[in-house]
């Protein structure tokens, strides 16, 4: 093995192997931020970008916002670590306090993991683990979404609908598993304003196909994202999740939200189940937990789950499952500091307020060249594009680079782009953001 070269200066790019990167074409034209505030980041040459997307769809707050700077250093001074496995420290009782105050009614109590893909493998556990004490062993089967991402872990691909993310892992996916189709629909649907007026209907599939297909009593849980984000920003058809949960409740099946990214504020409300009105069962989270300053995730859980649990014959652990870092001290300070924030600054409502401009914003592209549809809710949204012949994602990768130089960072994802601000976006910086955007479109061939 080589040692790593001294550069005399200049940063050695080398051994550090980025996640969901082009690696190669990464080194060759690097881009580096070196420090963030607010709604920006500074790149290492100096240059102001505008965080068009929360980062990657996390930091809710805004960054390096002082209440939580303020508690993570307070905090790594005071217990840098405590186990939470049979050992107690106060803070990860109070963030599960404040985040079962945030959550549905009925929604009483918080697993903690480290990030959204450990939150979906606990989610997934949790609900065979349930079935069984509830003398229903025979419910083991999953069901997820094409299109649909939960996360990198094999129960999470397995469930996931994004094919590039299983292609490599295919015959090691987690057995069991069937899948709902996506609820894109170009045809009837483009340029929705919020959701789709059409394709409650792709809800039926669930009783229609896949249950008499597997049989209700064999399968354990439906998960979804209730808006699909890394899939490509796909918003529900209207009455679709409120179909999808009175079949699962008929058959006695859980229904997992997947909130990781519609969790805390995205779409007005703290809470994606509470925009809909819809009570799932059990709720992953993670990034905007902490605003994306300390990885944190977990899973919410409804009182009938947890107390299956806790009222299990015989004494002892009554979930084998937990990560060394579950409720880990810097994670829950960061979790209090971003709490403190979207409390004190309506953050978790803001959405609200936004929306209207957003949406304006979104579908004012609406007739630049190549794109086919806008769509957007809350504070989440995308356009895309039709694929460049024999190219497929090189116009929306474009894009982004092209954005990137001008100031603005979106995410590319296929041949769509996708924009999710802060939540302390003001209507300047959507300006800022769309008018690049639109500045950008025209150029991209
Ligand atoms: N579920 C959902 C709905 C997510 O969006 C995860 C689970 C996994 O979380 P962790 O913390 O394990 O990464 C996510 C994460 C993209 C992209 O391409 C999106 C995510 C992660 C990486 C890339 O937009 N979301």
């Amino acid at each position: 093995m080589n040692p790593p070269q001294a550069t005399g200066g200049m940063l050695e790019l080398e051994h550090f192997w980025m996640p969901f990167t082009d690696n190669r074409r990464f080194k060759r034209a690097p881009r580096m931020v070196a420090s963030a505030s607010g709604m920006y980041y500074t790149t290492t040459e100096g240059r102001q970008v505008l965080d068009g997307l929360a980062t990657l769809w996390c930091v809710n707050a805004g960054h390096c916002r002082p209440k939580v700077v303020e508690a993570i250093r307070k905090q790594a001074g005071e217990l840098d670590f405590a186990s939470a496995f049979s050992l107690g420290h106060p803070l990860p009782f109070k963030v599960a306090e404040r985040i079962a105050e945030l959550a549905p009614a009925g929604m009483g109590y918080v697993f903690f993991t480290n990030s959204g893909s450990e939150a979906v493998d606990t989610a997934l556990k949790m609900a065979l683990a349930y079935h069984r004490l509830n003398g229903q062993a025979s419910r083991t089967r999953f069901i997820g979404r094409e299109r649909g991402y939960h996360g990198v872990n094999l129960a999470g691909i397995s469930v996931g609908g994004v094919p590039a993310m299983r292609k490599a892992y295919s015959g090691a996916l987690t057995p069991g598993v069937d899948h709902l189709r996506h609820t894109q629909d170009l045809a009837k649907s483009a340029f929705s304003r919020g959701q789709p007026a059409l394709g409650v209907e792709l809800a039926d599939e669930l009783e229609q196909r896949v249950i008499p297909l597997h049989g209700a009593e064999n399968i354990a849980a439906v998960i979804v994202e209730p808006v699909s984000g890394a899939g490509g920003v796909l918003v529900p058809p209207r009455g679709y999740l409120e179909r999808l949960r009175e079949i699962c409740t008929r058959h006695g099946i859980l229904l997992i939200f997947d909130e990781v990214i519609t969790g805390f504020g995205r779409l007005g409300q703290p809470f994606a189940a509470q925009v809909f009105g819809i009570q799932p069962d059990l709720i992953t989270f993670a990034k905007g937990v902490t605003s994306g300053s300390v990885p944190l995730g977990g899973v919410i859980v409804e009182q009938g789950i947890h107390a299956a649990f806790m009222n299990a014959p015989g004494g002892g652990v009554e979930f084998f499952h937990g990560y060394t870092y579950s409720g880990h001290p810097l994670a829950c300070a960061a979790a209090m500091g971003a709490l403190d924030t979207y409390a004190e600054e309506g953050l978790l409502t803001r959405a609200r307020e936004l929306a209207k401009p957003f949406e304006d914003a979104v579908h004012a592209l609406k007739g630049s060249p190549n794109v086919i549809d806008c769509r957007n809710l809350g504070l989440i949204g995308a356009i895309e594009m039709s694929p460049r012949p024999g190219a497929p994602g090189a116009r929306a990768f474009e894009a982004f680079e092209k954005c990137w130089a001008k100031g603005v960072f979106v995410r590319p994802i296929g041949d769509s782009v996708a924009f999710c601000p802060p939540l302390i976006a003001e209507k300047k910086h959507l300006d800022e953001m769309f008018s690049v955007t639109a500045e950008v479109l025209r150029t991209v061939a």
